[in-house]
């Protein structure tokens, strides 16, 4: 901290507008030996323009000055909105270092706004998230930690627990006159009850980072029955290799799409079937099985000219292998070649023609719905391996706590438990914070952020 750190905030590409922020105790001097208009207010979008250090005009410009405190890093900021030239901007942020500011690492904006307690450090980490938000669900997600609301509720957790703690340490001190505070039986209530509040939260992660990165979706089938047809009608775009020979598709094919506020990783897999005719085809079914199980949702692909549902059914109890697997819509594809359409397929499985996009918004509206019943829509979900571990270590120290207290051990470890478990949900909004984890977390940003 200390010095004046520059860099171009908006992305690397000529666009309209590009911005060049400046924060430090020297922000307002710098700009200002390259500014030629009014001496800026704070607050105030002023247009005027820049010239280099020989009297040249680079660009016409609107500066903004945010004094300290009340900037979004703490600091005094500048802001400079140019015409978004990469010229432009390069030869700003040269100017700006010739006269003593430095280039910022990524995310050291963010870095310095938790150093000056303008957010915690789970926000600053929403910020990264908000950045790369593709689906309305990973924005709500991204925005409900930034706005604080998963924050008060991981505060409310350690309150409870520093609560605890000093009911104990209060014991401890009178331990000559042994007394208690607090009755054995109302601990054990309270520990029990955010030990399941803490697991909740741990359950929560699977589908919070299934939000933040793509919700998984498996295609599976038989070879042939038209898994990447389906695939390439989904994405409108001929991505995956179609054709007439089975065993087509080899190893899996992986795309993105939003689809009703949710995004998706649409996995394409090799067709099952249980003599492959060659080593990379049995490897490819076993990538298939692989996808398979750790998918939120698999589309079972079948050709409804070949086989009829329940032998579709029986067929894949065969080849997936041995349950749990995730929830399966049995999609009947190819019904172009049907003469009619069997009132089964209509009212157990989703009829499409893949190949003719026909029954595609159907199988897309089915897809919403269900993910929609996964609970991917609650705000607090638990989103971050970081915060993850921080829960588990907190669950753990819980949990001995809770032994503690039901095999009647000594004061003086059962505060050291509730110390650890206190600490750990300490560490994800940052009021204890090792450095190398802050190291970690910011390095993830991009630069000007
Ligand atoms: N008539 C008809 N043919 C289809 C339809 N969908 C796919 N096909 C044809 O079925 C054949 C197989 O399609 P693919 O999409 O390659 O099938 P796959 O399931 O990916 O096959 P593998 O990759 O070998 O497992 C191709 O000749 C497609 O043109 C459909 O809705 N109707
Ligand atoms: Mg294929």
């Amino acid at each position: 901290m200390g010095d004046t750190i520059v860099a171009v905030a908006t992305a690397w590409a000529p666009a309209a507008i590009g911005i060049v922020r400046i924060s430090g105790p020297n922000a307002l001097p710098l700009i200002l030996t390259y500014w030629r208009g009014k001496p800026p207010r704070p607050r105030y979008a002023h247009f005027g323009a820049i010239h280099d250090e020989n009297g040249t005009l680079l660009d016409q410009v609107i500066l903004t000055y945010f004094p300290a405190p009340f900037s979004s890093t703490g600091e005094e900021v500048v802001e400079v909105a140019c015409h978004g030239s990469l010229y432009i901007l390069r030869r700003l942020v040269e100017l700006l270092i010739a006269k003593g500011a430095r280039l910022a690492r990524p995310g050291e904006f963010t870095l310095r706004a938790y150093l000056n307690r303008k957010l915690s450090l789970d926000q600053a980490e929403a910020v990264a998230d908000l950045i790369q938000a593709r689906s309305a669900v990973a924005h709500r997600l991204a925005l409900s930690q930034l706005t604080g609301k998963y924050y008060e509720r991981v505060r409310q957790l350690r309150a409870q627990l520093i609560d605890l703690l000093a009911l104990i340490e209060l014991e401890l001190d009178f331990s000559e006159e042994d007394v208690e505070f607090a009755s054995r039986a109302q601990l054990e209530q309270l520990l029990e009850s955010l030990r399941r509040e803490i697991e909740g939260l741990l359950h929560s992660y699977r589908i919070g980072q299934a939000v933040r990165e793509g919700i998984p979706v498996a295609i599976v089938g038989r070879p042939n029955a038209g898994k990447s047809t389906l695939l390439n009608a989904l994405l409108a775009e001929e991505r995956a290799i179609v054709s007439e020979i089975p065993g087509t598709t080899r190893d899996t094919v992986e795309e993105r799409l939003v689809l009703g506020g949710y995004e998706l990783r649409l996995i394409d897999t090799a067709g099952l079937r249980e003599n492959p005719s060659d080593a990379i085809e049995a490897e490819g079914i076993r990538r298939a099985r692989e996808k398979l199980r750790h998918a939120f949702l698999v589309l079972y692909v079948f050709d409804a000219a070949q086989e009829s549902l329940a032998q579709a059914q029986a067929h894949a109890k065969l080849l997936l292998g041995m349950p749990p697997y995730p929830p399966i819509l049995w999609v009947a594809n190819k019904v172009d070649l049907l003469p009619a359409l069997p009132i089964e397929l209509q009212t157990h499985a989703i009829p499409i023609a893949a190949k003719e996009r026909k029954g595609i918004d159907n199988l897309e509206r089915i897809i919403t719905e269900k993910i929609g019943e996964m609970g991917v829509d609650s705000e607090i979900l638990l989103s971050h391996t970081r915060h993850y571990e921080s829960f588990l270590r907190a669950k753990e120290a819980v949990e001995a706590a809770l032994r503690l207290l039901r095999e009647k051990g000594g004061s003086e470890i059962l505060a050291e438990e509730l110390r650890l478990a206190q600490a750990a949900i300490g560490e994800i909004t940052g009021e204890i914070t090792p450095d190398e984890v802050l190291g970690h977390i910011f390095s993830k940003f991009c630069i000007g952020k």
